[in-house]
């Protein structure tokens, strides 16, 4: 992937499920879907992320067909509209095959390269690969997270399978500490504190504090559509902190915030 170090990179977030906690389902629809992909290209997005499985807390997982029916038709009729890159954010390693097969650039791995499955599916398709730390499952991941020392513990997850990743032939490695996915408040706060602390690993990051609960919880708001100011602090401190990348719902606005950001940090 061409990720320069001068200009964030911006994913662009397209739900298609009809329990996405943000967009509500908007975009359960595939030419629809494809119209809010279109728009984010526009607002300046790098790369596409398509998912078909909401993985916010308490969430329950959805069986592989109907996660193939959901993103499928996405996939197929973007890749023919865009040359933008879509990244393909599933745990499974069929679903993972079947879009890149169909066009998909990217891997997106909520679970981290945590099945054996998955490692040969990206070995297979010789794509970038973003790590993903998460602490138990969706379903249960916020009950009571809990680290020795969160940083630390993360770092450790990274090493390991950044080994397995590279045994298994996978060169384009992108990591991600996982805001929200079993972390507290504090433990959210800390890792955009310390994000730089993840770059001597010596590969490009990822966050995603996009619309997430923990800026909720600061702000005082109940809904995710209240949440875009927290979202760009949060988006310009990572990249201020070394993100390279960032997963946003709100390309127009991070996007504008960012070439300000980027511009400061170039200077
Ligand atoms: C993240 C993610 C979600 C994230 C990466 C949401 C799929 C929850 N969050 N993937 N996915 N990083 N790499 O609020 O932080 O969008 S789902």
């Amino acid at each position: 992937m061409n990720l320069t170090t001068d200009k964030t990179t911006i994913m662009g977030i397209l739900n298609v499920t009809p329990d996405s906690f943000s967009d509500g389902g908007e975009f359960n629809n595939p030419d629809q879907a494809v119209e809010h992909a279109l728009r984010m290209v526009e607002e300046g997005a790098d790369i596409i992320d398509i998912g078909g499985e909401s993985t916010k807390p308490g969430s329950e997982p959805v069986n592989e067909k109907e996660e193939l029916n959901r993103v499928m038709p996405v996939i197929e009729r973007l890749v023919q509209k865009t040359d933008v890159p879509i990244s393909i954010d599933t745990y499974k390693p069929a679903v993972a095959e079947a879009a890149l097969k169909a066009g998909a650039k990217i891997l997106n791995d909520v679970t981290g390269l945590t099945n054996p499955g998955m490692i040969a599916v990206a070995t297979k398709f010789k794509c970038p690969v973003i790590i993903m730390h998460m602490q138990a499952k969706p379903k249960t991941m916020q009950a009571e997270p809990q680290y020795k020392d969160v940083i630390n513990d993360i770092k450790t997850f990274f090493k390991k399978q950044i080994i397995k990743a590279k045994a298994a032939g996978i060169t384009e490695i992108i990591l991600d500490p996982g805001i929200g996915f079993g972390k507290t408040l504090e433990h959210n706060l800390i890792i955009l504190k310390r994000l730089h602390e993840f770059t001597y690993l010596g590969y490009p990051l990822l966050v995603g504090p996009s619309r997430k609960s923990f800026i909720g919880k600061l702000t005082g708001d109940t809904l995710p559509n209240d949440r875009l100011e927290g979202t760009i602090a949060s988006v310009v401190t990572a990249r201020l902190h070394g993100a390279a990348i960032v997963r946003v719902h709100d390309v127009l606005a991070c996007r504008r915030a960012l070439q300000v950001a980027d511009a400061i940090l170039i200077s």
